[in-house]
């Protein structure tokens, strides 16, 4: 991976050990924390304080008589429940939240002043939202869709919120065409559908009517919109920032979060059937992860360019469509996010948490950026109406653990009780607190970076955001041979379900042949139209011409199969020393084994005895595992072969590229499937073969079996 590191990397607790550090870690975050609340040997009460008697019974004439409009216990009750419901996120609507802390690598004074970055001895709370953008509340985890990956880091400064994606790119240059985007991906106005998704009509007309989405939609199509596991997304703050030292210094940055997890996808074919047989599947890998105590943990880095250097690249540092290679610029690693910790209440805390753009500290600053300018606006106003007012800052989960006075008074859901009487400053009546603070070097008052603008006021876009094409084409072509052919498959499914047939022809010949002929001329082959014999524009093309950490092949990750789900599919007559064996195996690895059986009921094993499982194969398919052990005993491998649906298991478990271990009296079923035995597909369960099988785990999918695989039925 082409990051470097500054100052030692922290990576001395070894995965999934807990350490007494991290104990200590904890209870300090958890002091910061008053608020919480534990109804454990609580009386019930109304919202007044009230001791209630009954909680069953509505106050009524007679045992069979009409209900009393004075029961004040039934209303109050009733009427919180009618208004439970607060307005989604108009995107990013669906979403799941952790808790955590982050903590510096060293100190990085020489970039920035804010206090976070300066101290490895601090621990910073942090508040992780990840979401999808295109569904609502509780549409499916596993759609076709770009993730949010949302920060909130809990400075003694004050609030800093990194509000990005799981992809350093965006669909638009200007905040102005955000509406008309999100019109356009949002399902259809006259039915509503599709729900979740983009393969439809009113995307594609937009997409293919704006060139400069072609980047991002190339993203969209690629594994990253299909991620195996929140845990195992890079993240991106998208838009070029500042970083500001002690010295007044600015440098331009790009943020990064690198998962120590590695960067890995499900198949689409997996992501359809698991958004159907499991609609949680993000959030629920990511919750019982963290009560396991897989703690994931991605490292911060920044792409550091000197003000100096802003022009000397063939895009825009301003364009959000555009990266910054990692060969042209490496990420410097700063620190690391550890998530240790869910929610008590999914409402009020990953609900209610209120993220923006505008949240930052001294020591960081924005850039000109036309699309983050807009976002500075339109955070605020959204959280006003989504959560009532103006004070949504009070909220437990929005508020900062620095210190927040202020002459703000009032509004709706007011909950400070602010003591004196000057509410506006200056004044001398309360002795002119609070008082502003000066810009400093160190604990100084917010200061924006000074910078220089002469310009005219024009509603125009820079002739320097007019590449479109370069980038697009980077990615493509620094794909691997896989890869590439699953962006092939959704361009053509998206576009296969697009009605107008003129669209489908537009996005063939406008944008696809811009980016990558023989990609233009595999989908339009695919959609039955003609391929382009040449783009409609001159493409520059991207210097360098290939980016290795563009394709996720090179995000293999540091942490080997911890937090793996490996299915043992066990049936009555399996050897129960042998399951014994490889689950101890695995667990060696800190993989996670799970023993399946025909139903939820426990197996007889050969000595007799009863094995419980944890489900039934039908309960959880193969769909939801990263690998599968079919442990020996020639009783349990004749009832696999006799059942359907373990027969259905083990061939979707190959058809996805998943590493497959089984004892040997399994050849005769492998065989029979039409299952061929390769780098992934093992027979056998002495520690060379199990050593092998948790190789194969690690490398996430056996690809040299994708074209193999392809006979399989789905
Ligand atoms: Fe946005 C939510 C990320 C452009 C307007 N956005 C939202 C969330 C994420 C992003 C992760 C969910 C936060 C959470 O979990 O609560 N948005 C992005 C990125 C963008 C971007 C990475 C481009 C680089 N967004 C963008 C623009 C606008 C918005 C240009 C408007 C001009 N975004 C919103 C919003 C949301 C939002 C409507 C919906 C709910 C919310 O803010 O709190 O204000």
């Amino acid at each position: 991976m082409p990051s470097k590191k500054t100052d030692a990397p922290k990576h001395s607790e070894a995965a999934g050990t807990q350490t007494p550090d991290r104990a200590n870690t904890n209870a300090k975050l958890q002091s910061l924390e008053a608020f919480r609340s534990d109804a454990t040997g609580q009386a019930l009460r109304t919202n007044q304080g009230v001791k209630v008697a009954d909680n069953q019974n509505t106050l009524k004439a007679g045992a069979r008589g009409p209900s009393l409009l004075e029961d004040f216990i039934m209303r109050e009750k009733i009427t919180h429940f009618d208004h439970e419901r607060i307005p989604e996120r108009i995107v990013h609507a669906r979403g799941t939240g952790a808790h955590g802390y982050f903590q510096s690598y060293g100190n990085h004074a020489e970039l920035t002043k804010a206090g976070f970055l300066q101290d490895p001895e601090k621990i910073t709370p942090v508040f992780v939202r990840f979401s999808t953008v295109q569904g609502p509340r509780g549409s499916g985890d596993t759609v076709r869709d770009v993730r949010g990956f949302a920060v909130k880091f809990y400075t003694d400064e004050g609030n800093f919120d990194l509000v990005g994606n799981n992809m350093p790119v965006f669909f638009i240059q200007d905040a102005i065409k955000f509406p008309d985007f999100v019109h356009a991906v949002k399902p259809e106005p006259h039915n509503e559908m599709p729900t979740g998704g983009s393969a439809h009509d009113t995307f594609w007309d937009f997409v293919s009517l704006v060139p400069e989405s072609a980047h991002m939609v190339i993203w969209a199509m690629s594994d990253r919109a299909i991620p195996r596991s929140l845990r195992m997304m890079e993240g991106f703050g998208v838009h070029t920032f500042r970083l500001i030292n002690a010295e007044g210094v600015a440098s331009f940055v790009k943020f990064h979060w690198k998962p120590r997890q590695g960067v890995h996808s499900v198949l689409w074919d997996e992501a359809q059937k698991l958004a159907g047989k499991d609609t949680d599947y993000h959030r629920r890998d990511l919750w019982d992860a963290i009560e396991k105590g897989d703690y994931p943990e991605w490292e911060l880095g920044v792409q550091i360019v000197p003000e100096a250097d802003e022009h000397k690249f063939d895009f825009d540092l301003l364009d959000p469509t555009k990266i910054i290679p990692e060969e042209l610029v490496p990420v410097t690693l700063l620190g690391k996010m550890v998530l240790n910790r869910n929610p008590d209440n999914f409402f009020a805390e990953t609900e209610q948490v209120a993220f923006c753009p505008g949240h930052i500290v001294p020591g960081i600053d924005f850039s000109n950026d036309p699309l983050l300018q807009g976002r500075l606006f339109s955070y605020t106003d959204t959280q006003i109406s989504r959560l009532g007012g103006p004070n949504f800052h009070e909220i437990p989960i929005n508020r900062p653990v620095a210190p927040n006075h202020s002459s703000q008074r009032d509004a709706m859901h007011r909950m400070t009780i602010d003591k004196g009487r000057a509410s506006y400053e200056p004044n001398s009546i309360d002795g002119g607190w609070p008082k502003e603070t000066p810009p400093a070097a160190q604990d100084g008052g917010f200061e924006s970076y000074q910078e220089r603008i002469e310009a005219h006021k024009i509603r125009q876009r820079s002739e320097s955001f007019g590449d479109h094409f370069s980038q697009a084409r980077l990615f493509f072509q620094s794909m691997s041979p896989n890869e590439q052919q699953h962006i092939i498959k959704a361009y053509s499914f998206e576009l296969g379900k697009v009605e107008r047939e003129e669209i489908r022809i537009r996005e063939v010949n406008e944008i696809l042949a811009n980016i990558d002929l023989k990609l233009a001329a595999a989908v339009a082959a695919n959609l039955g139209l003609p391929a382009p014999k040449q783009g409609t524009v001159q493409v520059k093309g991207s210097k360098p011409a290939q980016s290795k950490a563009l394709s996720q092949m090179n995000h293999p990750g540091d942490v080997g199969i911890k937090g793996r789900k490996i299915a043992v599919v066990v049936a009555d007559g399996v050897d129960a020393s042998r399951v014994d064996a490889l689950v101890k195996a695995l667990e060696a690895q800190s993989a996670r084994p799970m023993l399946l059986g025909p139903t939820s009921a426990p197996v007889k094993t050969a000595d007799g005895k009863a094995l419980p499982v944890a489900a039934s194969i039908e309960g959880m398919p193969s769909i939801m595992f990263d690998g599968i052990v079919v442990p020996g005993g020639q009783g349990s491998i004749d009832a696999l072969a006799a059942s359907g649906v373990a027969k259905h298991f083990l061939l979707e478990g190959y058809k996805h590229l998943k590493a497959m271990l089984l004892a040997k009296e399994a050849k005769a079923l492998v065989g029979g499937l039409g299952l061929k035995e390769d780098k992934g597909l093992l027979l056998g369960d002495d520690q060379n073969t199990v050593e092998a099988f948790v190789k194969a785990v690690e490398g996430h999918r056996v690809w040299e079996r994708e074209a193999a695989a392809e006979a399989i039925p789905a």
